[in-house]
């Protein structure tokens, strides 16, 4: 690909797939509202918000993918939210709209199903149950995906990320954990597939105790391989087991779902 765009590149994933992305991009355009540091070769560099329509609308000229990190990625006070998450991600459509329609990974969340209960294996179609302003942010721009793939074409993978971090971080995340290696194989499978569609998929390495039927996504020929089994008894000697009864251990959205509604300063 000529020109792929980033946007939330000063983030924990962004930064991470601005080093292992450099290779299949001969320009990476990076962008985010924080400061991105110096651009290296093949880098161009754009500071803006999101919520600014007409910087947006020039960030995606000339772009021929587009990887959406960009946004607000924790429960937060529904001002910022607005801003990243839901003016966000209604410019970059319309920008994407004016500008020949690059394909567009969204970075999505499992945070639109939290309130499912951690025994239940649930597959894509599954209703959504959000666990907060967040994960309602999150469904607002799977559905506008959605619609602009049903009325223009524009064609998204819409991935329902787990837990992306080097490694799982507690018990819940031996379900939801994702490795960088397998999140950066699903990239390079969503911008090389012939015929992509808007499909929504999870976002999760293969393991051994996951929640989710990811079988609607196999025709993109994606096959994670790591599994977070490995790191359980590593894991099990440092963090604490949530007791039974608690949210942390009932429900997929974990910690999430205990989050108050958080108002302004
Ligand atoms: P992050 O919070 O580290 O990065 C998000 C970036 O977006 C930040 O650098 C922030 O400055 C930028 N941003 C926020 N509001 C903005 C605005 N109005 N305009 C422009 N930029 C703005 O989050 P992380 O972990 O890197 O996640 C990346 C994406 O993946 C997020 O959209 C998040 O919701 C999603 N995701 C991540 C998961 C994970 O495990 N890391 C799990 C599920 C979803
Ligand atoms: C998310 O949506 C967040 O962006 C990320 O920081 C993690 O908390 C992740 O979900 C998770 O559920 O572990």
């Amino acid at each position: 690909m000529k020109r792929l765009l980033i946007t939330g590149a000063a983030g924990g994933l962004g930064q991470v797939m601005r080093e292992r992305l450099a290779p299949y991009a001969e320009i990476l355009r990076l962008s985010d509202i924080a400061a991105l540091g110096e651009a290296k070769a093949n880098e161009e560099l754009v500071q803006c918000d999101l919520a600014d329509a007409a910087a947006v609308d020039k960030l995606v000229e000339g772009c021929d993918g587009i990887l959406h990190l960009g946004g607000v990625s924790v429960e937060a006070p529904f001002s910022k939210i607005l801003n990243g998450n839901i003016l966000g991600m209604y410019n970059l459509y319309e920008a994407a709209r004016a500008h020949g329609q690059p394909r567009i990974l969204f970075a999505s969340s499992n945070h639109t199903i939290g309130f499912y209960k951690q025994d239940e294996y649930i597959d894509v179609d599954a209703p959504v149950r959000p666990d907060g302003l967040y994960g309602v942010s999150k469904c607002f721009g799977e559905a506008l995906a959605k619609l602009y793939f049903d009325k223009f074409g524009q064609e998204t993978a819409i991935v329902r990320i787990g837990s992306c971090f080097e490694t799982p971080r507690n018990h819940r995340m031996l379900s939801t954990w994702m490795s960088y290696d397998d999140f950066t194989a699903l990239i390079d499978c969503v911008f090389r597939t012939p015929m992509l569609g808007c499909p929504t998929i999870w976002g999760v390495s293969e393991n051994d105790s996951s929640w989710w039927d990811n079988s609607k996504a196999r025709f993109l020929g994606w096959k994670p391989k790591d599994n977070a089994e490995k790191y359980r008894v590593e894991l099990e000697k440092t963090v604490a087991r949530p007791d039974p009864s608690s949210p942390l251990a009932i429900f997929m959205g974990g910690p999430f779902t205990q989050d108050p509604i958080h108002k302004d300063d």
